[in-house]
């Protein structure tokens, strides 16, 4: 679990830019000029620049749906929907849904409301929570009444909170208009074929109709279910994400047309998340070996997804695989500070106003680090990625700065680096990616596995490190960085530093 992290960066004002920070990398070389090495014509996944205003307005509080905004804003999901009408071959049903939750966790069910006043205590808790989502354990559309009790009372009571939805699919088509009448923005559906004979090695059964279905004919009907809600829902404006678990060896070939597919039919994002598998989920595929992809190979997938030559689909990079009664900034799990008891026999007043002034000094801040970037000509999307980057690793509490010890981070996020240059692609968990004994043996220490997991990297900034994890991160040839900075100043000026031609490149997508 995740140490809790910091919200805002009012309490830690970013340094002018000009005045670099002891001990930060070389400054950067003024007025970078964009070399054009991006291969898409678009916006380079969730950072780059989003046209339409509209859009832009609804992601721009949404920590999955912006990465920028993952930065400030926090999530909470509401357990509130046990059941589920198919069966996936990464799924535990003692567990979570797995298709927005990492097998092995189990979240306590709530009834609707219990769940309203479970949101209301956590909102005044935590102002900048600003998404509410239903994902699970199961499946929220194969729990209808129960779903939809809970977002009518949120609407009701909520009204500044945005309202989210994770889903199968297949019972989509049945509720797109409920979904738009309640004004709900954002659905997700975890589509992870669009090939009945690939559905068929990830979906044993289908329930449909009060008939089970099995083999190719459950995987066809999940399919064409799945594709006629997206396109109802895109048809109507709402924004929609599709969540894609990468299983190497059945699903991860065909995912760039996934994508493609998708795409044409107006998803915005798609988010290839990582099969977590071990023989202890119970889940088929670690019960048979089917190992998760590493996250070099992961990056490979979203890189072509994202490549003009795949599907030139905007990618979400940093998602977390929250559990179903997630709380907190994503990456962070704060679910155990508001059990039954913090919320239960309360009457919280919704201290709206207290939330919107919170949201305003979030504004303000993150307006300050945009103009930081801008004076420093640093870009993270668009068209101005250099021809030569290297992956850079960052420790962050979160606030846009480089905060955080190395011996105290459970994730770092991983940034292309260039001159000019910084864009988050990747976060990468320690203890997640520790994929079990035939890739690292049970003695393995952390510091180890944490030198494996960015074994790829050409450097990695901290505010702090310890001489022992230093030496191995120079043994393993990663420079490690001390800085307290803008993330993106830090990043971009290490990029300058070591993007040169000595550097082995990272692949161009
Ligand atoms: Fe929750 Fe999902 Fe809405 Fe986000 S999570 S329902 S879209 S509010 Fe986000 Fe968590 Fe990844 Fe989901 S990081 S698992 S993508
Ligand atoms: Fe499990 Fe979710 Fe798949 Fe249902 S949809 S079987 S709950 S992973």
């Amino acid at each position: 679990m995740s140490a809790q992290r910091v919200y805002l960066p009012l309490t830690e004002s970013p340094p002018a830019p000009s005045a670099p920070m002891p001990g930060s990398p070389a400054p950067l070389p003024p007025a970078a000029s964009p070399a054009g090495g991006c291969k898409s014509k678009r916006g380079c996944g969730s950072r780059g620049p989003v046209a339409d205003p509209q859009i832009a307005e609804k992601i721009a509080n949404h920590p999955c749906y912006s990465a920028d905004a993952h930065q400030y804003y926090a999530r909470m999901h509401v357990a509130v929907a046990p059941s589920c009408n198919i069966q996936c071959n990464y799924c535990n049903r003692k567990f979570d849904c797995s298709n927005e939750s990492r097998p092995g966790v189990t979240s306590s069910l709530l009834t609707p409301e219990e769940a309203l006043a479970k949101v209301k205590h956590v909102a005044s808790e935590i102002k900048q929570m600003s998404v509410l989502g239903i994902a699970g354990p199961g499946d929220p559309l194969a729990n209808p009444r129960r779903t939809f009790r809970t977002l009518d009372l949120l609407a009701r009571d909520c009204p500044d909170i945005t309202l989210c939805l994770s889903t199968n699919g297949l019972r989509l088509p049945d509720y797109v208009d409920r979904i738009t009448d309640l004004g709900i923005g954002h659905v997700t559906i975890t589509i992870n074929m669009i090939d009945p004979e690939v559905g068929e090695r990830i979906y044993p059964w289908v329930a449909f109709h009060g008939k089970r279905y099995t083999g190719r004919d459950a995987s066809k009907i999940l399919s064409e279910r799945q594709l006629a809600g997206l396109q109802a829902l895109t048809d109507r404006k709402v924004l929609c994400k599709v969540n894609s678990v990468m299983i190497p060896g059945v699903n991860d070939d065909h995912l760039v047309e996934v994508s493609r597919t998708v795409k044409g039919m107006g998803a915005f994002l798609h988010n290839v998340m990582p099969l977590v598998s071990a023989p202890e989920h119970g889940t088929v595929f670690g019960m048979t070996g089917v190992r998760g992809p590493t996250p070099q190979e992961l990056k490979a997938l979203q890189d072509r997804c994202e490549a003009d030559d795949g599907a030139e689909m905007n990618m979400m990079r940093h998602c977390r695989q929250c559990r179903a009664d997630a709380v907190g900034l994503l990456g962070e799990d704060r679910g155990e500070e508001f059990g039954r008891q913090a919320f239960l026999g309360t009457q919280v007043a919704y201290d709206l106003e207290g939330r919107q002034r919170t949201h305003a000094e979030i504004e303000r801040s993150r307006a300050a680090a945009r103009a930081s970037r801008e004076t420093l000509r640093i870009e993270s999307g668009g068209t101005g990625r250099p021809e030569r980057v290297v992956l850079v690793a960052v420790a962050t509490k979160g606030s846009g700065m480089v905060n955080q010890h190395f011996g105290r981070a459970t994730e770092f996020w991983i940034y292309e680096a260039g001159d000019g240059w910084a864009r988050l692609v990747q976060t990468r968990d320690v203890a997640r990616y520790c994929a079990g004994p035939s890739e690292c043996g049970e003695q393995e220490s952390v510091l180890d596995k944490t030198v494996r997991l960015l074994s790829d990297c050409a450097a990695v900034l901290c505010s702090k490190i310890g001489p022992q994890p230093r030496e191995a991160m120079d043994a393993a040839g990663i420079e490690a960085v001390e800085v307290y900075e803008l993330i993106e100043k830090a990043v971009a000026a290490a990029g300058a530093r070591l993007a040169g031609p000595a550097r082995a490149e990272v692949a161009q997508s």
